[in-house]
């Protein structure tokens, strides 16, 4: 690690991994100048880091010139001017720590409206910039579709006694590909946008701090964070992300699925926090597939978590035997929860 030390001319006192998503490494740096969040890329998903790293810069310059005051994750230089390191076969790049928490479960409507407010008013800081001018760092993430075509071969070409093992699973994945076909219609439709997408909207992508105003004390959100997968989106994947993930009370990974409910005043507050800033963004036709987007999103990730499952758990990886075919089990309870909410 000294190597990527030097290179950011850092003086580090400690450094300490932190154990947070699926996917990247990340470490808190402290150093004599403050403290860092220093990540590793998962090359493996993120085939082309550059492109991310041209993204956050795009995006940062954008914001430098257009609302300087908007906080967001700049991305660290190297003292030769570099935003990504290449080294021994991985890709390393910093940010200054933001003086923050992130929530791991929502335990409240405010929060849920924070956060909500957040995402919305990142995407609208955006609404004059041409988002096609990013690149895509994941090629069809949300891809509904093609995450369809995937189980569909999972079933097939997956590993026999856990397809045998998930049968029921599987039919009620299958019973909902009405789905997929209102997603074919909804990114098809002339008044549906492409946006500047964060696409991995859940609770512990926002940062809160606590503020004291009149007196009283208020948990607010400051800004978002974890932008590797920000490239040209729909609406329906932030909005949707956040419904599966902030409205209930447990996390994806919890079992115990007599006790999984949803919150409507929960989704009552996402709604009102997204639409502050986005709103008049959104065409009515958009708007109309507000609780689309949950049910979009909650789907789309209980076809990943089954497929992986009955691919052996080659992409989430698994802690014990059955993890993704338990958080697949979740989101399935999820959405059917999701759709008993008034809306
Ligand atoms: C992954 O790494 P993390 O937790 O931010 C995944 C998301 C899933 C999420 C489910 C690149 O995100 O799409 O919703 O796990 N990210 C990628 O926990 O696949
Ligand atoms: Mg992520």
């Amino acid at each position: 690690m000294n190597y990527i030390f030097e290179k950011y001319g850092w003086d580090v006192n400690t450094y300490a991994q932190l154990h947070q998503g699926l996917i990247n490494n990340t470490y808190k740096v402290t150093t004599q100048n403050g403290e860092y969040i220093l990540q590793t890329i998962n090359h493996h998903i993120f085939k082309d880091p550059k492109a991310i790293d041209y993204n956050i810069n795009e995006m940062g310059s954008y914001l430098n010139t257009c609302t300087p005051s908007y906080l967001f994750t700049h991305l660290e230089k190297t003292t030769e001017g570099k935003t990504l390191i290449e080294w021994e076969g991985q890709y390393f790049r910093a940010f200054k720590k933001i003086d923050g928490y992130a929530l791991s479960v929502l335990e409240n409507e405010i929060q849920a409206f924070e956060a909500a407010k957040q995402f919305g008013l990142f995407t609208s800081q955006f609404s004059d910039f041409d988002a096609t001018k990013l690149k895509i760092t994941l090629p069809d993430f949300h891809n509904l579709s093609l995450r369809y075509h995937q189980f569909t071969d999972a079933i097939i070409n997956g590993a026999v006694n856990r397809i045998k093992q998930s049968k029921e699973a599987i039919a009620t994945l299958s019973s909902y590909k009405g789905y997929v076909d209102q997603y074919e219609k909804f990114i098809q439709h002339t008044n549906v946008k492409l946006r500047v997408t964060h696409h991995d909207t859940k609770i512990s992508n926002v940062l809160f701090k606590n503020s004291i105003a009149s007196g009283m004390e208020n948990e607010k959100a400051i800004c978002v964070i974890d932008l590797d997968t920000v490239m040209p989106g729909y609406f329906i994947s932030d909005v949707g992300d956040m419904c599966r993930t902030c409205l209930c009370n447990v996390s994806e990974e919890d079992s115990n699925l007599d006790i999984l409910t949803v919150d409507q005043q929960k989704w009552e507050a996402i709604k009102k926090g997204y639409l502050q800033n986005m709103e008049s963004e959104l065409s009515s036709f958009e708007l109309d597939h507000f609780f689309f987007a949950g049910q979009f999103m909650i789907y789309m990730q209980a076809l990943r978590f089954l497929t992986d499952h009955l691919n052996m758990d080659v992409y989430y990886g698994a802690k014990y035997e059955g993890q993704n075919y338990v958080r697949a089990l979740n989101q399935i309870r999820l959405l059917e929860c999701y759709n008993a909410l008034a809306h």
